[in-house]
Protein backbone atom coordinates (compact mmCIF):
# COMPACT_ATOMS: atom_id res chain seq x y z
CA UNK A 1 0.00 0.00 0.00
CA UNK A 2 1.35 3.41 -1.31
CA UNK A 3 2.36 6.30 1.42
CA UNK A 4 0.19 9.04 0.39
CA UNK A 5 1.36 12.17 0.53
CA UNK A 6 0.11 14.70 3.84
CA UNK A 7 -1.28 17.65 4.69
CA UNK A 8 2.14 19.30 5.59
CA UNK A 9 3.39 18.73 2.00
CA UNK A 10 1.62 21.21 0.28
CA UNK A 11 2.20 24.84 0.55
CA UNK A 12 0.59 26.97 3.14
CA UNK A 13 -0.95 29.24 0.42
CA UNK A 14 -2.28 26.27 -1.33
CA UNK A 15 -3.98 24.70 1.52
CA UNK A 16 -5.16 28.25 2.56
CA UNK A 17 -6.33 28.82 -1.13
CA UNK A 18 -8.50 25.46 -0.78
CA UNK A 19 -10.10 26.10 2.67
CA UNK A 20 -10.99 29.52 1.38
CA UNK A 21 -13.19 28.02 -0.73
CA UNK A 22 -14.66 25.41 0.94
CA UNK A 23 -12.45 22.46 -0.61
CA UNK A 24 -10.55 19.63 1.25
CA UNK A 25 -7.83 16.96 -0.90
CA UNK A 26 -8.60 13.39 -0.67
CA UNK A 27 -5.34 11.69 -0.23
CA UNK A 28 -4.23 13.12 3.32
CA UNK A 29 -7.86 11.47 4.53
CA UNK A 30 -8.17 8.80 2.51
CA UNK A 31 -6.57 5.97 4.52
CA UNK A 32 -8.95 7.74 7.50
CA UNK A 33 -12.16 7.16 5.59
CA UNK A 34 -11.46 3.97 3.79
CA UNK A 35 -9.21 1.50 6.37
CA UNK A 36 -7.76 -1.46 5.26
CA UNK A 37 -9.78 -4.06 5.47
CA UNK A 38 -11.76 -3.29 8.88
CA UNK A 39 -13.14 -0.06 9.58
CA UNK A 40 -12.47 2.16 12.05
CA UNK A 41 -14.84 2.04 15.24
CA UNK A 42 -15.41 4.30 17.71
CA UNK A 43 -17.56 1.80 19.67
CA UNK A 44 -15.84 0.47 22.82
CA UNK A 45 -16.53 -2.78 24.24
CA UNK A 46 -18.71 -1.19 27.26
CA UNK A 47 -20.13 -2.38 30.28
CA UNK A 48 -23.19 -0.92 32.61
CA UNK A 49 -24.08 -3.27 35.84
CA UNK A 50 -26.98 -2.47 36.83
CA UNK A 51 -26.25 -2.34 40.24
CA UNK A 52 -24.25 1.13 39.21
CA UNK A 53 -27.40 2.60 37.31
CA UNK A 54 -30.16 1.68 39.36
CA UNK A 55 -29.29 4.24 42.49
CA UNK A 56 -28.51 6.76 40.56
CA UNK A 57 -31.91 6.52 38.63
CA UNK A 58 -33.33 6.01 41.91
CA UNK A 59 -31.74 9.38 43.13
CA UNK A 60 -33.36 10.98 39.56
CA UNK A 61 -36.79 9.89 40.53
CA UNK A 62 -36.49 12.22 43.80
CA UNK A 63 -34.39 15.60 42.38
CA UNK A 64 -36.38 15.12 38.68
CA UNK A 65 -40.29 15.07 38.70
CA UNK A 66 -41.57 13.96 35.73
CA UNK A 67 -42.88 16.97 35.00
CA UNK A 68 -39.65 18.12 34.26
CA UNK A 69 -37.92 15.43 32.88
CA UNK A 70 -40.73 14.36 30.45
CA UNK A 71 -38.83 10.87 29.99
CA UNK A 72 -36.74 10.12 33.27
CA UNK A 73 -34.02 8.68 31.41
CA UNK A 74 -30.25 7.64 31.87
CA UNK A 75 -28.74 7.38 28.61
CA UNK A 76 -25.95 4.48 28.54
CA UNK A 77 -23.63 6.54 26.73
CA UNK A 78 -20.42 4.73 25.13
CA UNK A 79 -17.48 6.58 25.93
CA UNK A 80 -15.74 5.96 22.52
CA UNK A 81 -18.17 8.32 20.80
CA UNK A 82 -18.08 10.57 23.75
CA UNK A 83 -21.13 10.57 26.69
CA UNK A 84 -22.34 13.84 25.31
CA UNK A 85 -23.49 11.77 22.14
CA UNK A 86 -25.52 9.38 23.88
CA UNK A 87 -24.84 6.59 21.65
CA UNK A 88 -23.64 2.84 22.75
CA UNK A 89 -22.62 1.91 19.09
CA UNK A 90 -23.18 4.38 15.47
CA UNK A 91 -26.99 3.30 15.39
CA UNK A 92 -27.99 2.21 18.79
CA UNK A 93 -28.68 4.43 21.65
CA UNK A 94 -29.50 2.35 25.35
CA UNK A 95 -31.63 4.31 28.21
CA UNK A 96 -32.49 2.86 31.65
CA UNK A 97 -36.01 4.65 32.51
CA UNK A 98 -37.65 5.34 35.77
CA UNK A 99 -41.31 5.68 35.87
CA UNK A 100 -42.74 6.15 39.66
CA UNK A 101 -45.87 4.79 41.25
CA UNK A 102 -48.86 7.32 39.44
CA UNK A 103 -46.64 9.26 37.48
CA UNK A 104 -47.10 9.88 33.43
CA UNK A 105 -45.21 10.09 30.71
CA UNK A 106 -47.17 12.64 28.14
CA UNK A 107 -47.50 11.20 24.60
CA UNK A 108 -45.36 12.03 21.39
CA UNK A 109 -44.40 10.49 18.78
CA UNK A 110 -41.21 10.73 16.96
CA UNK A 111 -39.07 9.06 13.49
CA UNK A 112 -36.41 7.17 15.36
CA UNK A 113 -37.84 3.92 16.36
CA UNK A 114 -38.22 2.57 20.24
CA UNK A 115 -38.38 -0.67 21.52
CA UNK A 116 -38.61 -1.61 25.51
CA UNK A 117 -37.46 -4.43 27.56
CA UNK A 118 -38.78 -4.46 30.75
CA UNK A 119 -36.68 -4.67 33.52
CA UNK A 120 -38.04 -4.32 36.80
CA UNK A 121 -41.10 -3.59 38.80
CA UNK A 122 -45.40 -4.28 37.97
CA UNK A 123 -48.34 -2.80 36.94
CA UNK A 124 -46.73 0.44 34.52
CA UNK A 125 -48.50 0.18 30.66
CA UNK A 126 -47.25 2.09 27.38
CA UNK A 127 -50.06 3.11 25.01
CA UNK A 128 -48.49 2.53 21.75
CA UNK A 129 -51.07 3.60 18.71
CA UNK A 130 -53.91 3.53 21.66
CA UNK A 131 -53.04 -0.37 22.44
CA UNK A 132 -52.35 -0.44 26.08
CA UNK A 133 -49.17 -2.84 26.42
CA UNK A 134 -48.99 -4.07 29.94
CA UNK A 135 -45.36 -4.61 30.95
CA UNK A 136 -44.18 -7.34 32.69
CA UNK A 137 -40.40 -7.88 33.23
CA UNK A 138 -38.62 -9.39 30.08
CA UNK A 139 -41.44 -8.06 27.89
CA UNK A 140 -40.65 -6.34 24.36
CA UNK A 141 -42.58 -3.96 23.34
CA UNK A 142 -42.64 -1.56 20.39
CA UNK A 143 -42.64 1.22 19.45
CA UNK A 144 -42.29 1.78 15.75
CA UNK A 145 -41.57 5.53 14.18
CA UNK A 146 -44.62 7.35 13.92
CA UNK A 147 -46.31 5.95 16.34
CA UNK A 148 -47.93 7.82 19.59
CA UNK A 149 -46.64 6.64 22.84
CA UNK A 150 -46.91 7.37 26.11
CA UNK A 151 -46.33 5.53 29.77
CA UNK A 152 -48.24 5.01 33.17
CA UNK A 153 -48.10 3.45 36.20
CA UNK A 154 -50.19 2.10 38.31
CA UNK A 155 -48.31 0.11 40.54
CA UNK A 156 -46.93 1.27 43.92
CA UNK A 157 -43.23 0.47 43.32
CA UNK A 158 -40.86 1.79 40.81
CA UNK A 159 -40.67 0.60 37.64
CA UNK A 160 -37.94 0.58 35.16
CA UNK A 161 -37.26 -0.33 31.54
CA UNK A 162 -34.43 -0.44 28.82
CA UNK A 163 -34.86 1.68 25.87
CA UNK A 164 -33.31 0.84 22.74
CA UNK A 165 -33.53 3.42 19.91
CA UNK A 166 -32.12 4.36 16.62
CA UNK A 167 -31.93 7.39 17.43
CA UNK A 168 -28.20 8.11 16.76
CA UNK A 169 -28.56 6.91 13.09
CA UNK A 170 -31.89 8.77 12.67
CA UNK A 171 -30.16 12.09 14.00
CA UNK A 172 -27.52 11.43 11.81
CA UNK A 173 -29.67 11.60 8.99
CA UNK A 174 -31.32 15.00 10.08
CA UNK A 175 -34.52 13.18 10.29
CA UNK A 176 -35.11 13.28 14.28
CA UNK A 177 -37.86 15.32 15.53
CA UNK A 178 -40.63 14.73 17.66
CA UNK A 179 -44.03 15.96 18.13
CA UNK A 180 -46.43 16.17 21.36
CA UNK A 181 -49.79 14.95 21.41
CA UNK A 182 -52.84 14.51 23.70
CA UNK A 183 -53.55 11.83 26.01
CA UNK A 184 -54.18 8.98 23.50
CA UNK A 185 -57.95 7.33 23.61
CA UNK A 186 -57.48 3.26 24.14
CA UNK A 187 -58.63 1.28 21.48
CA UNK A 188 -59.13 -2.49 22.14
CA UNK A 189 -57.16 -4.19 20.49
CA UNK A 190 -54.53 -6.49 21.54
CA UNK A 191 -52.48 -7.88 18.86
CA UNK A 192 -50.17 -9.86 21.37
CA UNK A 193 -53.33 -11.96 21.80
CA UNK A 194 -54.45 -11.95 18.16
CA UNK A 195 -50.92 -13.13 17.12
CA UNK A 196 -50.44 -15.34 19.87
CA UNK A 197 -50.27 -18.34 18.01
CA UNK A 198 -47.63 -19.19 15.47
CA UNK A 199 -48.79 -20.23 12.45
CA UNK A 200 -51.95 -18.57 12.82
CA UNK A 201 -52.12 -15.16 11.64
CA UNK A 202 -56.15 -13.64 11.05
CA UNK A 203 -57.70 -12.66 7.73
CA UNK A 204 -60.21 -10.57 6.79
CA UNK A 205 -62.45 -11.97 3.93
CA UNK A 206 -60.19 -13.89 2.77
CA UNK A 207 -57.56 -10.99 2.47
CA UNK A 208 -54.10 -10.62 4.87
CA UNK A 209 -53.82 -8.10 7.00
CA UNK A 210 -51.47 -5.39 5.62
CA UNK A 211 -50.53 -3.96 8.61
CA UNK A 212 -46.48 -2.99 9.24
CA UNK A 213 -46.40 -3.43 13.45
CA UNK A 214 -49.43 -6.20 13.97
CA UNK A 215 -47.57 -7.20 17.30
CA UNK A 216 -46.74 -4.65 19.59
CA UNK A 217 -45.90 -6.25 22.78
CA UNK A 218 -43.87 -10.11 23.06
CA UNK A 219 -44.29 -11.42 26.31
CA UNK A 220 -41.06 -12.94 27.79
CA UNK A 221 -42.73 -15.85 29.16
CA UNK A 222 -43.16 -16.54 25.73
CA UNK A 223 -40.11 -16.01 24.22
CA UNK A 224 -38.83 -17.94 27.62
CA UNK A 225 -40.60 -20.71 26.39
CA UNK A 226 -39.96 -20.94 23.06
CA UNK A 227 -36.35 -21.31 23.65
CA UNK A 228 -36.51 -23.94 26.24
CA UNK A 229 -38.89 -25.66 23.41
CA UNK A 230 -35.87 -25.11 20.98
CA UNK A 231 -33.24 -26.12 23.07
CA UNK A 232 -34.98 -29.49 24.71
CA UNK A 233 -36.28 -30.19 20.88
CA UNK A 234 -32.63 -29.87 19.53
CA UNK A 235 -29.87 -31.06 21.74
CA UNK A 236 -26.82 -30.53 20.07
CA UNK A 237 -28.13 -27.09 18.76
CA UNK A 238 -25.49 -25.30 19.75
CA UNK A 239 -27.18 -21.33 19.12
CA UNK A 240 -30.35 -21.18 20.78
CA UNK A 241 -31.99 -18.04 19.71
CA UNK A 242 -35.12 -16.54 18.54
CA UNK A 243 -35.50 -13.59 16.67
CA UNK A 244 -38.08 -11.58 17.39
CA UNK A 245 -40.66 -10.99 14.13
CA UNK A 246 -43.28 -9.49 12.53
CA UNK A 247 -45.87 -12.42 12.89
CA UNK A 248 -46.96 -11.22 9.34
CA UNK A 249 -43.90 -11.31 7.38
CA UNK A 250 -41.66 -13.50 8.99
CA UNK A 251 -39.14 -10.36 8.77
CA UNK A 252 -37.69 -8.22 11.33
CA UNK A 253 -39.50 -6.74 13.37
CA UNK A 254 -38.76 -2.92 13.03
CA UNK A 255 -36.84 -1.96 9.83
CA UNK A 256 -33.57 -0.61 11.64
CA UNK A 257 -32.44 -2.56 14.74
CA UNK A 258 -33.03 -6.60 15.37
CA UNK A 259 -33.83 -7.79 18.43
CA UNK A 260 -32.94 -11.36 19.47
CA UNK A 261 -33.41 -13.45 22.68
CA UNK A 262 -30.85 -16.00 23.62
CA UNK A 263 -30.40 -19.04 25.77
CA UNK A 264 -26.90 -20.69 27.07
CA UNK A 265 -27.75 -23.82 28.85
CA UNK A 266 -25.98 -24.71 32.31
CA UNK A 267 -22.49 -24.21 31.82
CA UNK A 268 -22.44 -23.21 27.93
CA UNK A 269 -19.69 -21.37 26.15
CA UNK A 270 -20.98 -19.64 22.81
CA UNK A 271 -18.38 -17.98 20.15
CA UNK A 272 -20.76 -15.64 18.48
CA UNK A 273 -19.26 -14.76 14.93
CA UNK A 274 -17.54 -11.43 14.01
CA UNK A 275 -19.95 -9.69 11.91
CA UNK A 276 -20.40 -6.53 10.73
CA UNK A 277 -23.09 -4.84 13.11
CA UNK A 278 -22.47 -3.33 16.37
CA UNK A 279 -24.79 -5.49 19.31
CA UNK A 280 -25.98 -4.85 22.68
CA UNK A 281 -26.69 -8.15 25.30
CA UNK A 282 -29.03 -7.34 28.53
CA UNK A 283 -29.00 -10.44 30.63
CA UNK A 284 -32.86 -11.09 31.52
CA UNK A 285 -32.16 -14.00 33.84
CA UNK A 286 -29.17 -16.25 35.65
CA UNK A 287 -25.49 -15.36 35.37
CA UNK A 288 -23.01 -14.91 32.34
CA UNK A 289 -19.61 -13.69 31.18
CA UNK A 290 -19.25 -12.06 27.90
CA UNK A 291 -15.79 -11.87 25.99
CA UNK A 292 -15.39 -8.71 24.37
CA UNK A 293 -12.13 -8.22 22.31
CA UNK A 294 -9.96 -9.38 25.25
CA UNK A 295 -11.84 -7.67 27.95
CA UNK A 296 -14.26 -9.86 30.59
CA UNK A 297 -17.56 -8.65 31.64
CA UNK A 298 -19.35 -10.70 34.19
CA UNK A 299 -22.88 -10.00 33.83
CA UNK A 300 -25.93 -10.51 36.54
CA UNK A 301 -29.74 -9.89 35.97
CA UNK A 302 -30.38 -6.52 34.23
CA UNK A 303 -26.88 -5.91 33.63
CA UNK A 304 -25.96 -4.73 29.83
CA UNK A 305 -23.27 -4.68 27.52
CA UNK A 306 -22.21 -3.28 23.99
CA UNK A 307 -19.37 -4.85 21.12
CA UNK A 308 -18.36 -2.92 18.09
CA UNK A 309 -19.22 -4.82 14.62
CA UNK A 310 -16.57 -7.15 12.87
CA UNK A 311 -15.44 -8.29 16.65
CA UNK A 312 -16.53 -12.04 17.74
CA UNK A 313 -18.32 -12.45 21.19
CA UNK A 314 -18.25 -15.04 23.08
CA UNK A 315 -21.01 -15.82 25.90
CA UNK A 316 -20.41 -18.17 28.69
CA UNK A 317 -22.80 -19.19 31.53
CA UNK A 318 -21.54 -18.62 34.94
CA UNK A 319 -24.10 -21.67 36.33
CA UNK A 320 -23.48 -25.21 35.79
CA UNK A 321 -26.82 -25.97 37.11
CA UNK A 322 -29.23 -23.48 35.35
CA UNK A 323 -29.56 -21.83 31.93
CA UNK A 324 -29.01 -17.89 31.19
CA UNK A 325 -31.06 -15.97 28.90
CA UNK A 326 -30.13 -12.37 27.46
CA UNK A 327 -31.87 -9.92 24.88
CA UNK A 328 -29.66 -8.77 22.10
CA UNK A 329 -30.28 -6.09 19.71
CA UNK A 330 -27.89 -5.27 16.84
CA UNK A 331 -27.69 -3.30 13.98
CA UNK A 332 -27.90 -5.84 11.01
CA UNK A 333 -31.53 -5.17 9.58
CA UNK A 334 -29.34 -1.98 9.10
CA UNK A 335 -26.71 -3.29 7.52
CA UNK A 336 -28.62 -5.95 5.11
CA UNK A 337 -30.36 -3.28 4.16
CA UNK A 338 -27.57 -1.21 3.23
CA UNK A 339 -25.66 -4.27 1.34
CA UNK A 340 -22.95 -3.76 4.15
CA UNK A 341 -24.05 -6.86 6.01
CA UNK A 342 -21.05 -9.03 6.39
CA UNK A 343 -19.89 -12.27 8.55
CA UNK A 344 -15.90 -12.72 8.60
CA UNK A 345 -17.00 -16.17 11.01
O1 LIG B 1 -40.00 6.76 26.20
O2 LIG B 1 -40.59 7.98 24.52
O3 LIG B 1 -35.07 6.72 26.19
O4 LIG B 1 -38.84 9.55 23.46
C1 LIG B 1 -35.59 8.41 24.64
C2 LIG B 1 -36.56 9.13 23.96
C3 LIG B 1 -37.32 7.15 25.71
C4 LIG B 1 -39.72 7.50 25.26
C5 LIG B 1 -36.00 7.44 25.51
C6 LIG B 1 -37.91 8.85 24.14
C7 LIG B 1 -38.29 7.85 25.03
Amino acid sequence: MNELGRLEDLPAAYRAALTASNLVPLWPNLRGVLPPTVPTRRTRPTCWPYAQIRPLLLQAGELTPIEKAERRVLVLANPGHGLENMQASAAMYLGMQLLLPGEWAPAHRHTPNAVRLIVEGESAYTTVGGEKCVMQRGDLILTPTGQWHEHGHDGDQPVVWLDVLDLPLVYYLEASYHVDGPRQAIKPERGDLVYARGGMVPSVDFERAAKPYPMLRYPWVEARAALVALAGNQPNLQSVQITYTSPETGGDAQNILGFYAQMLRPGQSLRLPARSPAMVFHLIEGAAEVLIDGKVFPLGEADTCCAPGYTAVTLSNRSADVPSFFFFADESPLHRKLGVYENRG
